[in-house]
């Protein structure tokens, strides 16, 4: 049955004009903008409630790492000052409360279809319209699609041998039940120590009778430093909004951290160590974005830090085999995406925690009631996959995109993506991606909320012109996609991370984030604005009808 969206009329022939799929920060935002733009519009999601990644990552000490009201929006003055976060770093339980809040304080729930996971979207060359059908089989007739899908959102679990043999209960991280899992007294097994990982290990071991934690590949993890927003700070963040907001909106990261000035060579070995403890103190990503400026440029500065964080763990760890392990020996700082921990490495030294690193003794199977490595069998009653997620494109891939001619949108992508700005891919015209591929080297709210902003002010600029139907010329989508890939040769990520995709067997591996990252994505778009959006193929879905 299609459905009449509110927030808007809908002209003749369509359902709605502006169809957003996804209800986390990007969708959110999408379909705000759009109902503020008088465009009808509803949002598809297939949860039942609002967040995206803050609804899905439910695990144990899911939070952010990246301060608060820096991920927040910052678009309403209004809501940034209503809203009070307790801690620097939110936890999942107080993100979500902030996104139903948002769609609270601008009524936008009544556009919102909850449960409703879209199977496939197939564009109509003579109606120059794209029909999205869900699940259960309703359909909407749409103008224009937004799939606000996420880049971390199809969650990866390997394909080990006997993997579904398994009679205990096993988790991803990303699909973590809403009633919780109670791991009191039981043996816990957590596979996998990226981000997710080494989050959920501190409270597991907190409840566990016994945890082994499987590590492929250890990473460089740092203190989050977390601690609660004082009133006098809230107070400090509200008077300071408009600065705040100035600074989030421009600069290269979206993080509120000045960028570096110092060059390690100014400073002596012993004011180095001292500095390199202030990073360690330092909230979040400014040991990242506050260190040395020559940190990521120069392998000998990059050494003494990463010398620095290994004296650190060897201090924290008791146990110098394990220590050992917890040390990454195969990449340097910054070259893939640095997790933050809180009493992390410090549960290596419970009685009850032990270590697997599976480099040295690889998984073989996993049983009925365990898990078996070269080295033998262990029996658990839950196993965790924090094993990640097919980024970037794993949602759009398995969307049932189909544009012009029936191409679809996973065949079109098969050797790597190709886009524009990381919003749309030249032969699904009116299909948007923000937050997709080649989005956001940056702290990701404001990246694609930039992407958002952009889709919004093309689809007012193109009703204004009297247009309705927008496609990429292929050659600009050649020169963006070539542009990315050419800057991907100078980057500090290297291809092990999953920023390319290598953490998917059989995935191409490309650069899935744009290095140029928001200067580069603002010049685009300033450039696109200011000729009226005239390089794109623009066109009337009148003349597209009688052609
Ligand atoms: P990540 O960062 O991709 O981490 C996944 C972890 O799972 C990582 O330690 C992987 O080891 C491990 N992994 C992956 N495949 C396997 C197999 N086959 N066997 C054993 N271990 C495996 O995902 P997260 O969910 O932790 O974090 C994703 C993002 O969410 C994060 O960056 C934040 O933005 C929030 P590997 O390093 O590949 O050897």
């Amino acid at each position: 049955m299609p459905e009449q969206a509110e927030g808007g009329r809908s002209p003749a022939g369509v359902d709605v004009e502006v169809l957003v799929i996804g209800a986390g920060v990007t969708g959110l935002y999408q379909l705000y903008r759009a109902r503020e733009d008088g465009f009808s519009t509803v949002l598809l999601e297939a949860g039942e409630g609002v967040g995206g990644t803050w609804y899905w990552n439910r695990y144990p000490e899911a939070r952010f790492d990246s301060e608060s009201y820096t991920y927040a929006y910052v678009f309403s003055k209004e809501m940034f000052c209503e809203w009070e976060w307790s801690e620097q770093f939110a936890s999942q339980p107080e993100i979500e409360r902030y996104f139903q809040r948002f769609v609270e304080h601008f009524d936008l729930a009544s556009l919102i279809r909850f449960g409703t996971k879209v199977t496939s979207v197939e564009w109509d060359t003579r109606t120059s319209t794209w029909t999205v059908t869900a699940a259960d089989g309703r359909t909407w007739v749409a103008r224009y699609v937004v799939a606000a899908t996420g880049m971390l959102s199809y969650p990866y679990i390997p394909e080990v041998e006997g993997r579904e043999d398994f009679c205990g209960e096993s988790h991803h991280t990303g699909l973590w039940p809403a009633e919780g899992v109670d791991v009191t007294g039981k043996r816990v097994a957590v596979v996998g120590t990226g981000s997710s990982g080494v989050q959920v290990i501190p409270p597991i071991a907190a409840e566990a009778a016994e945890l082994v934690v499987y590590q492929r590949t250890p990473n460089w993890c740092t203190p989050l430093n977390n601690a609660p927003i004082t009133p006098e700070e809230q107070e400090a963040l509200r008077n300071d909004f408009e600065q705040i907001q100035r600074t989030l909106n421009t600069s290269a990261t979206g993080f509120l951290c000045p960028p570096p000035e110092r060059l390690s060579s100014e400073d002596t070995p012993e004011e180095r160590q001292a500095f390199y403890e202030s990073m360690w103190n330092s909230p979040g990503f400014a040991k990242l974005l506050a260190n040395y400026k020559d940190l990521l440029s120069d392998p000998e500065v990059n050494r003494e830090w990463c010398d620095f964080i290994a004296a650190k763990i060897r201090g924290i760890v008791r146990d110098p085999e394990t220590a050992e392990r917890l040390i990454p020996k195969d990449h340097r700082y910054g070259e893939k995406r640095p997790p933050f921990v809180t009493g992390y490495f410090e549960v290596f030294n419970e009685p009850h925690v032990s270590l697997v690193s599976l480099a040295d003794t690889p998984m073989v199977r996993i049983t009925e009631t365990g898990i078996e490595t070269t080295d033998g069998h262990r029996e658990f009653d839950v196993i965790v996959w924090a094993t990640g997620f097919d980024y970037g494109t794993g949602q759009l891939r398995r969307l049932g995109v189909r544009g012009v001619d029936g191409v679809a949108l996973e065949d079109r992508w098969a050797d790597g993506p190709l886009t524009y700005l990381g919003v749309q891919t030249h032969g699904f015209p009116n299909f948007f991606f923000p937050g997709g591929p080649h989005g956001a080297s940056a702290n990701v709210p404001r990246y694609n909320t930039d992407q958002v902003d952009y889709v919004a002010d093309l689809l007012a600029a193109m009703r204004e012109q009297g247009y309705d139907v927008v496609d990429v010329p292929e050659e600009l989508e050649q020169t963006f996609t070539g542009m990315i890939d050419q800057m991907s040769r100078h980057i500090p990520f290297t291809k092990i991370s999953y920023f390319f995709g290598s953490n998917i067997p059989g995935k191409p591996v490309r650069n899935l984030l744009n290095p140029g990252g928001r200067p580069m994505l603002f010049k685009f778009i300033e450039d696109l604005r200011a000729e009226g959006y005239a390089s794109l193929q623009l066109s009337r879905s009148a003349e597209v009808a009688t052609r």
